[in-house]
């Protein structure tokens, strides 16, 4: 799958963290499969493994297998993430990489590069707008997902988190684990507790067995500070704190944390999942493997843009009217021109049409570099309506929605199979026709959404 194009404005690590615990605190415990009792579990937390070791093991393939540190160098810095070969040291998140190198020192220790990592957190999130629109990103590495609507074309939800599972492991090549559960608070303790590469299913029958032996530093919202508070009441366990009463919790953590961890520690937790904010425009852009001289070529890139922008759209339920094209030339230099439609479209071959005619104009209009090649190509959706707040316009004969019911049959394939599974016909055709070129796989690739 192509580099994603999902860049949420999401909260910072450190501030999730302090509100929903620690997941180092959290006992691990066996995986379960998707067979448990899942109708009453609507809600799946997924949380990438050791993400941004698992994004430097992607490209340095021969580190797979061992203890793998990244965050500064051996001599200065934090640990930012750390393999589980690693872990088995000691070492773990936010501690100095100069003490983690001691209590391992056979460690591996690589700085960090950002830019992959918000690459490869895009990528996770576009895959997994394509199961669901319903999908809250909390972090760079982790986000809710209420797949009530999406279990209709796929399956249960502990089948639709097996799904993601060997999605995110096939399409991009890192680990995951994923909990299911009735409510937010419990699928993100059941995430936590299946790490590495697991998945656990938490019965809403099974809620209250499940949370009670645990620590109370598993509760959303209970860091070190409240952890003590509560010790000196002699609260130590989940159980503990759901038999207490409740002034004794009230006198010793105050009145709103008490009444509400009393809550979690029933299984009680209201929270829905809360989609991203529509995006202000949709997109998709790629830098060529090799700059583009041939139109056909040049075309089916278009095409390939315009349908990855559509399924964006429609994942989200979105339609746009504006649409823009943009082409960097070899000499870099940058051209954009724009293009407002009758009506707003999530159609991959209206947007294609209106692409190529921009880029007709674009030629005639002439460009100081138009005798070299193309190096990047890019189009943007912009005028974002929810689909569902428009009326269908009905027009006899508009192709329109021969295209849509296309592009939605492909979207329920794409959902259960990938994005490789199903190609238009023009790109099916340049793979297999030995003298025209197929369009080359991106050089860098980040989709970009504003
Ligand atoms: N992160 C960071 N600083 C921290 C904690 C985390 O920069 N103090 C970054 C690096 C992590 C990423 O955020 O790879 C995700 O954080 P997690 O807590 O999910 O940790 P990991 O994904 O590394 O490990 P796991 O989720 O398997 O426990
Ligand atoms: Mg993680």
């Amino acid at each position: 799958m192509p580099a994603g194009s999902v860049t949420a404005s999401v909260q910072p690590k450190r501030e999730v963290r302090a509100a929903m615990g620690r997941s180092h605190a959290i006992p691990r415990a066996p995986s379960t499969g998707p067979l448990a009792d899942d109708t009453g579990c609507p809600i799946l937390h997924v949380d990438m493994d050791a993400f941004f070791a698992s994004v430097e093991i992607r490209r340095h393939p021969e580190l797979a297998g061992l203890p793998v540190i990244v965050g500064g160098s051996r001599t200065r810095g934090v640990v930012c993430s750390a393999t589980y070969e690693a872990r088995r040291y000691g070492v773990h998140s936010a501690m100095s990489t100069a003490r983690a190198v001691r209590l391992c020192p056979p460690a591996v220790v690589l700085p960090t590069d950002h830019e992959a990592y918000s690459a490869a957190s895009a990528e996770v999130m576009e895959l997994l707008g394509e199961i669901t629109p319903v999908v809250e990103p909390i972090s760079m590495d982790e986000a809710f997902l209420d797949v009530s609507g999406a279990r209709r074309l796929l399956g249960s939800s502990g089948e639709i988190a097996r799904l993601i599972r060997s999605r995110v492991r096939r399409e991009l090549r890192l680990p995951c684990s994923v909990g299911v559960a009735p409510t937010k608070f419990v699928a993100k303790v059941a995430s936590a507790r299946c790490k590495p590469d697991g998945m656990c299913v938490v019965p809403a029958g099974g809620v209250v067995d499940y949370l009670h032996p645990l620590p109370v530093t598993a509760l959303w919202g209970v860091g070190p500070r409240t952890a003590e508070q509560l010790r000196c009441i002699g609260i130590t366990t989940i159980a503990d704190l759901a038999h207490s009463p409740a002034p004794r919790l009230v006198g010793a953590v105050g009145s709103a944390a008490g009444t509400h961890l009393h809550e979690l520690a029933w299984g009680r937790d209201p929270r829905r999942v809360l989609p991203l904010a529509p995006e202000v425009s949709i997109g998709a852009e790629e830098t060529l493997g090799t700059d583009l001289f041939d139109r056909a070529a040049i075309d089916r890139e278009l095409l390939r843009l315009a349908d990855r922008t559509a399924a964006r759209l429609r994942a989200g339920g979105r339609r746009g009217r504006a649409v823009s094209l943009k082409v960097r030339f070899a000499d870099f230099t940058t051209i954009t021109r724009a293009h407002t439609m009758d009506a707003a479209s999530d159609v991959g071959q209206q947007l294609y049409q209106v692409a190529r005619d921009l880029y007709d104009r674009l030629d005639r209009t002439g460009s100081p570099a138009r005798g070299g090649g193309v190096r990047l190509l890019g189009i943007r959706v912009e005028g974002i309506v929810g689909a569902g707040d428009l009326p269908e316009q009905l027009v006899l004969g508009d192709r329109s929605h021969g295209w849509r019911d296309a592009d939605q049959a492909v979207d329920a394939v794409v959902s259960r199979f990938g994005s490789g599974a199903v190609a238009p016909a023009a790109l099916l055709r340049a793979a297999a026709v030995p003298n025209s070129a197929p369009a080359p796989p991106p050089r860098t690739g980040p989709d970009a959404v504003r």
